[in-house]
Formats: C-alpha cells, structure tokens, sequence
C-alpha cells in the first residue's frame, strides 16, 4: 500500500510536468468530459489516469474530484455541456451510486446529451449494461478508445 500511494504521488507530480507537452497548445479539444469517482468512494489513482490518458488524446476536462454526489454531476452537466460523463467506483458499496447518477441524468432530461462511461475495479460490462451506461472499460487507454468510438461534440 505505501509503495502505491509513493507511486500515485509521483505520477502526478510527474503528469503535471508533462500536461504542457501532452495537450498541443492551441488545439481545439476534441470533446469534453466531466469526469469523478462516485458518491462515498474516495478512490482516486485510476480515475486519474483516465482523466490524464483522455487529457493527452486532446479532451477537455473537468474533474470534479472524489465522493461526488449525483446532484453534482447533474448540476455540472447542465452547466458545462461535456459531451462525456466518466464515473470511477472502486468499492461494490458505491457502485451503486453510478445508477443513481444516471437516473438523476434521466430525470433532469439530460440523459440524452452525454455519454455516460464507467470503470474502476468491480465494475463490468455487465453491470454497465444493467445500468444503461454507454461505455465500460477495465483501464485507462480502453477509456480513450470508447471516447474515440462514441464520438466527439
Ligand atoms: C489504493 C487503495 C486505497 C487508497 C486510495 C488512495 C487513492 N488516492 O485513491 C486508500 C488507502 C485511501 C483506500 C481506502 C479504502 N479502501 Co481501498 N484500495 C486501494 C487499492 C489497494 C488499489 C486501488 C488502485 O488505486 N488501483 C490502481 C488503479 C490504477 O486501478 P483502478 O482504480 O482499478 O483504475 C483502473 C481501471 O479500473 C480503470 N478505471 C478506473 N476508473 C475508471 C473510470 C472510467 C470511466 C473508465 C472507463 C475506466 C476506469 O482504469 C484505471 C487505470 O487502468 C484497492 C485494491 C485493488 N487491487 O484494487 C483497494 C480496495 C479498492 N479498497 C478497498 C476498501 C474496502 C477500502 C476502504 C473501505 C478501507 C477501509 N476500511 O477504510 C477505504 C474506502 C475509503 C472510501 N470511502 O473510498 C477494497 C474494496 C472492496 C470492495 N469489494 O468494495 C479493495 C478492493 C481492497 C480489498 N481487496 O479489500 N484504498
């Protein structure tokens, strides 16, 4: 555990460094993404790799952190108009706020104008189809590529 931790730590300092040369300056993003992990998860070292994986292949970002409620995702969606939605869960306990989050989507009639992808450990395609997301995927590059498939704004 410290070694993953010490690691996480370095890769962001490291990213950091090297967010100015991922992201070509002047470059009109190719999509934006509200990107956090779910509602009492405060996991955060694979939605962070996603988030810098998607940030390299020319996507916008708005990371709203850990232990984001749904109301939060709605209320930035409404705000910011992203074209993606990505939920990171790392815990069974919280999974369950993913379909909380997609129904609270539904329910503000806002569904429709993002794609909803999910990922973390106990997440599974399975689950990403009982919940009606539109994209699952186990690591970081599969997240660009569902992005890419998914298609821009
Ligand atoms: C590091 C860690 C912690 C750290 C987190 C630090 C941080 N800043 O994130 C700390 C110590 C804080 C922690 C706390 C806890 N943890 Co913890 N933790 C882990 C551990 C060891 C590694 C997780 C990790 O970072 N993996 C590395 C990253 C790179 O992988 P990843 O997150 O899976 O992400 C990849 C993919 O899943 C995917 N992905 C992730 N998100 C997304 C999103 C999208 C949209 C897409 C497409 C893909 C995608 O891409 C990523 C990159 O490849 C896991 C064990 C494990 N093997 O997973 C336990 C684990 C997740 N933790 C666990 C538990 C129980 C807890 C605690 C409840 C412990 C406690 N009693 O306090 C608390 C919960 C706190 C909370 N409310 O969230 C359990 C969960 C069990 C369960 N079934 O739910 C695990 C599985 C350990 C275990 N075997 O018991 N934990």
């Amino acid at each position: 555990m410290p070694e993953l931790l010490i690691s996480a730590r370095a890769m962001k300092t490291a990213l950091e460094l090297l967010r100015p040369l991922l992201v070509a300056k002047g470059v009109k993003p190719v999509g934006r993404v509200v990107i956090g992990t779910v509602k009492g998860d405060l996991h955060d070292i694979g939605k962070n790799l996603v988030a810098s994986l998607l940030e390299g292949a020319g996507y916008e970002i708005i990371d709203l952190g850990v232990d984001v409620p749904p109301e939060k995702f709605v209320a930035v969606v409404k705000e910011q108009k992203p074209r993606f939605v990505a939920l990171s869960a790392l815990l069974t306990t919280t999974m369950t706020s993913m379909r909380l989050t997609i129904d609270e989507l539904k329910k503000a009639g806002l569904r429709d104008q993002v794609k909803v992808l999910i990922g973390g450990a106990p997440v599974t395609q399975r689950y990403a189809d009982e919940i009606g997301a539109d994209g699952y995927s186990d690591n970081a590059s599969g997240a660009v590529g569902l992005a890419r498939k998914l298609g821009t704004n």
